[in-house]
């Protein structure tokens, strides 16, 4: 057992110039494991020490504590150098090709249709001079039928056309309602437009229970038909195209009289009812004009309801009109079914992107 110091310090030349050349971390953890871990012949020797002649213990002990303490430092020592070079090698071989193309714009989305729209043609009646307000989609069937002079018996009142919540509750038919609290919550003048959702129990093509419309009213002294003519022109005009014509067509509803169904001349066709090969035009279908709206000046009996709030009818009188902003837009883009607009087909929502 003489020559165990000797034999010790054969294993620390070893394991030092096999530490010297260890090249990556891994293989200097192998040498760690092989030649300090809990087999190797060093560790084996520090702990049968107690085995040793009592003579043998104190410098046996002392010779295997210094060859462990140098291997790892040594261990330490390459590890930290290893790193350092991995460092190095990085940074000058993990340069930056600023020549390379950068990452492709994310792509954005964009407002939908129906909104596009509504802005649109909030913008030509805020131009005109109309504030844009919006009401409550739950409504009383006081401010959505009574107070607009619908007759108990009307046929827009009847359960088949109006979402019922209760009695007296409903989701609103049109966004007129607002335009009676608009009415009560400020004396005349008052030219306002209210866009908003509406409910109809209606369902086909051309019907969905929920749509948009888009309700103007203006009511002031000497309010004429012509100024409902003038302010309809300038809004299909904006919308449409300047060369468009506007035509007023009797109608019926229960809140204006006179009433009148507004048509703008054809812009698919301008206004010849057939296209360029002769053929007929499918918008217009060969009539040169496509209804767009229902108007007419507000029935005395509206006014009648808010007169508290200073609606005289024999001092101020005014125009209203109604449109579905979903319709507008149908037109104005050639979109052949309005269900098109509320299923959210990706397809369908990109063709709008601005
Ligand atoms: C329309 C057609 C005609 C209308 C009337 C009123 C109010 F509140 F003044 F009585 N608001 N909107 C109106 C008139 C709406 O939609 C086709």
């Amino acid at each position: 057992m003489a020559d165990v110091p000797a034999r010790l310090e054969g294993i620390r030349a070893e394991a030092e110039a096999a530490i010297a050349n260890a090249g990556t971390a891994a293989e200097l953890e192998e040498l760690r494991v092989l030649y300090t871990g809990r087999r190797a012949e060093l560790t084996q020797t520090l702990r049968s020490i107690g085995e040793l002649a009592p003579d043998q213990r104190g410098p046996v002990g002392k010779a295997a504590n210094v060859v462990k303490q140098a291997l790892e430092a040594k261990l330490a020592k390459r590890s930290e150098a290893l790193e350092g070079y991995e460092l190095e090698r990085g940074l000058a071989e993990d340069t930056v090709d600023v020549t390379l193309p950068g990452d492709p714009p994310r792509p954005a989305g964009h407002l939908h249709l129906v909104t596009q729209t509504r802005r649109e043609m909030e913008d030509i009646f805020v131009g005109l001079g109309f504030k844009v307000v919006e009401g409550p989609e739950v409504e009383f069937d006081y401010y959505n039928f009574t107070a607009l002079n619908h007759p108990p018996d009307h046929p827009a009142r009847m359960l088949q056309d109006t979402f019922y919540l209760s009695e007296e509750v409903l989701l609103r038919t049109h966004t007129s309602p607002m335009q009676v609290r608009s009415m009560e919550a400020q004396e005349p003048p008052i030219y306002i437009v209210v866009p908003g959702r509406v409910y109809r129990r209606d369902s086909d093509a051309t019907h969905t229970p929920m749509f948009h419309q888009l309700e103007g009213l203006a009511i002031d002294e000497d309010i004429t038909l012509a100024d409902l003519r003038g302010v309809l022109l300038s809004f299909a005009r904006a919308m449409f195209g300047p060369e468009r014509e506007v035509r007023l067509r009797s109608g019926y509803f229960p809140f204006t009289e006179p009433s009148v169904e507004v048509d703008v001349s054809c812009f698919a066709c301008e206004a010849r009812g057939y296209l360029a090969d002769g053929s007929r035009c499918g918008l217009c279908k060969g009539t040169a004009w496509i209804e767009i709206l229902g108007a007419g000046m507000v029935d005395p009996n509206v006014l009648g309801f808010v007169t508290d709030s200073g609606y005289d009818p024999e001092r101020v009188q005014g125009f209203a009109f109604g449109m579905g902003i979903d319709r507008i837009a149908m037109l104005k883009h050639g979109v052949p079914d309005l269900r098109l607009m509320f299923e959210n087909d990706i397809r369908f929502l990109e063709q709008f992107g601005s």
